[in-house]
C-alpha cells in the first residue's frame, strides 16, 4: 500500500481560525479530554507533511512549532514512514527487556556514533523526555553514590514528580502537584538579557557563584549531576554566555560530578549542530534526548559514557514501551534523513534567514526586547517600550495575529513574554519567507 502523503507546500486560508468544522470539534475535545491540556492553536489537524498543518476545514498552516521541535525532518517524513510502515506489519511490540530486536540496538548504535565524546557509549531507549531526564539522573545517582542533583533557573525538564522537581516554573507546571522529590538544588542562570551584575564579566562571575553556592549549600561531594540545557527551551530560548558551558563541565569533571546535557529540545540538528553542546566543544557524560529522534513517534533516549552507563545492575533499568521497535524504525529514518539530507547545514540556513528579519524587527519596533537563539532555534523577547518589563500581551496580540493568517507560532518564557520559532527544517525558502512577513505584519501590528 502506497499513501500519497504530499500537501502542497503553501498557506492557504479558505475560513476563518478556527473555521466552523473545527469550531464543532473544539466542542468535542472539552467535553471529552481533561481540562488540564493547554492548546496552542484552535484547529483540529487532519493532514500533515513538512512544514503544512491542514486543518478540517482545509486550511493550510505554516508550521513554526514542529509539534514543539519534534518533526525536524519534517512531518510524516518520506524515510520514517516506509520504515514505520514495514516494522508495523512486520511486529509491533515484543518489550525489548523480554525479547530484544535489532532496531533497539540499531538506534543505539547509531546514538553512541553520533553524540559528542570519542569514548565508548552506551544507550537506553524510554518513551518521553521526562523519562530520559529521570533515568539519566537515576544513573548519576547509582555511579556516583552521591544524593544531589544541580539544576539551574529558568529550567524545563518535564512534568513527572522528579523532573517537575528538576523544572524551575511554577505556574502552569507545578501547581498544586507537590510536595516535590527531594536532593534537587537550583542554580542561578547567567541570563545574559536580564542579568543583574557586569556583563562584562557574566561567565566567570556565575561560575563563581555557583562553585560557592554549591561549596556552602550542598558539598560538591554530595553532588551525582549536573543537569542542564545547553540552550534553555521552554525558559525561553536563552542561550548562556560563551566560556559558561565549558566551564560548568569542567567544574563538574574536578569534583567527580556527572554533567548531564538535557538535549530533548536542542537536539537532532535543531541549532545548525547535531547537539547544542558541539559549539563551545562541550562534552557531557551522559545526554537525554527527545523529540527530534524519531520524526514524531514517541522515543527517548540516554547515551553516555559507557562506564556511566554500565554501572547499574542488570534489571536496575526498563520499561514496556522504551525502545518500541515501530518507534526505533521511525528514528533510523529520522537519523539517515538529518544524515543525508544534511539538515545541520539546513538549519543553520535556516537560523541565517530568520535572525535576519528579526533582527529588522528588534531595529523596528521597541517592543522587541531581545532575539536569541542558534540555528533553527530563534526567539524574540518582548518588553514594553524602553523598559526590560515583560510585555506577554504583545505575544498574545503576535500569537492572535499569526493564527488568524495562518501561521503557528509557540510561546516561551518564565515571564510568557517569548515567541519561540522551531520550524521543520525541511521548510521551503519561500514558504519560511512568507511566514517571516507574517510575523513582521504581527509585530508590526502589535507595537501600534
Ligand atoms: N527536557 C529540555 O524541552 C519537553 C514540553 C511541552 P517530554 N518540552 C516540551 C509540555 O507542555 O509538556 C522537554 C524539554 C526538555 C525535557 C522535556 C520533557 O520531554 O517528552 O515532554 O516528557
Amino acid at each position: 500500500m502506497t499513501i500519497d502523503a504530499s500537501l502542497v507546500q503553501e498557506r492557504r486560508l479558505v475560513t476563518a481560525i478556527p473555521g466552523p468544522k473545527s469550531i464543532e470539534a473544539l466542542k468535542r475535545r472539552s467535553e471529552a479530554t481533561s481540562a488540564g491540556l493547554g492548546i496552542a492553536i484552535p484547529v483540529m489537524i487532519e493532514r500533515a507533511h513538512d512544514a503544512i498543518l491542514q486543518d478540517i476545514d482545509g486550511n493550510c498552516i505554516i508550521d513554526l512549532g514542529s509539534g514543539i521541535g519534534v518533526t525536524n525532518v519534517g512531518n510524516s517524513a518520506a524515510r520514517v514512514v516506509d520504515r514505520v510502515i514495514e516494522q508495523v506489519q512486520a511486529f509491533t511490540h515484543t518489550c525489548f527487556t523480554v525479547a530484544p530486536y535489532l532496531g533497539y540496538i540499531e538506534v543505539c548504535e547509531a546514538l553512541n556514533r553520533i553524540t559528542p565524546g570519542d569514548f565508548p557509549k552506551k544507550s537506553l531507549l524510554v518513551n518521553s523526555g521526562a523519562e530520559a531526564v529521570e533515568n539519566a539522573v537515576k544513573i548519576a545517582r547509582h555511579y556516583t553514590k552521591r544524593p544531589a542533583v544541580v539544576v539551574f533557573e529558568h529550567a524545563y525538564h518535564g512534568r513527572t514528580n522528579l523532573t517537575m522537581a528538576l523544572t524551575a516554573k511554577n505556574l502552569p507546571y507545578k501547581e498544586g502537584f507537590g510536595p516535590f522529590a527531594n536532593e534537587v538544588y537550583r542554580m542561578p542562570l547567567p541570563y545574559p538579557f536580564r542579568w543583574h551584575g557586569n556583563p562584562a564579566t557574566i561567565t566567570q562571575d556565575s561560575l563563581t557563584e555557583i562553585a560557592l553556592k554549591i561549596e556552602k549549600e550542598i558539598g560538591a561531594h554530595n553532588v551525582a549531576a549536573i543537569l542542564i540545557e545547553p540552550i534553555l527551551g521552554e525558559g525561553g530560548f536563552i542561550v548562556p554566555p560563551r566560556g559558561f558551558l565549558p566551564g560548568l563541565a569542567r567544574y563538574a569533571r574536578e569534583n567527580g560530578i556527572v554533567f548531564i546535557a538535557d538535549e530533548v529540545q536542542s537536539g537532532f540538528a535543531r541549532t545548525g549542530d547535531l547537539f547544542a553542546v558541539e559549539d563551545e566543544e562541550v562534552v557531557p557524560d551522559l545526554i537525554t534526548m527527545a523529540k527530534g529522534i524519531a520524526g514524531g513517534l514517541p522515543l527517548a533516549a540516554v547515551t553516555g559514557r559507557a562506564e556511566i552507563m554500565d554501572s547499574v545492575h542488570a534489571g536496575g533499568l526498563g520499561g514496556t514501551y522504551g525502545g518500541n521497535p515501530v518507534a526505533c524504525a521511525a528514528a533510523l529514518g529520522a537519523i539517515e534523513t538529518i544524515e543525508q539530507d544534511d539538515l545541520v547545514a539546513r538549519a543553520r540556513h535556516i537560523g541565517a534567514v530568520i535572525s535576519t528579519s528579526l533582527q529588522e524587527l528588534a531595529g523596528t519596533y521597541d517592543i522587541v526586547g531581545e532575539v536569541r537563539g542558534r540555528g533553527a532555534m530563534q526567539a524574540i523577547e518582548f518588553v514594553l517600550p524602553g523598559t526590560k518589563e515583560p510585555n506577554a500581551a504583545a505575544v498574545q496580540a503576535v500569537v492572535q495575529h499569526c493564527q488568524s493568517n495562518g501561521v503557528l507560532v509557540l510561546t516561551a518564557g518564565t515571564y510568557n513574554n517569548v515567541i519561540r520559532l522551531l520550524p521543520p527544517l525541511v521548510i521551503t525558502d519561500a514558504l519560511l519567507a512568507d511566514a517571516l512577513s507574517v510575523l513582521r505584519d504581527a509585530v508590526a501590528s502589535a507595537s501600534s
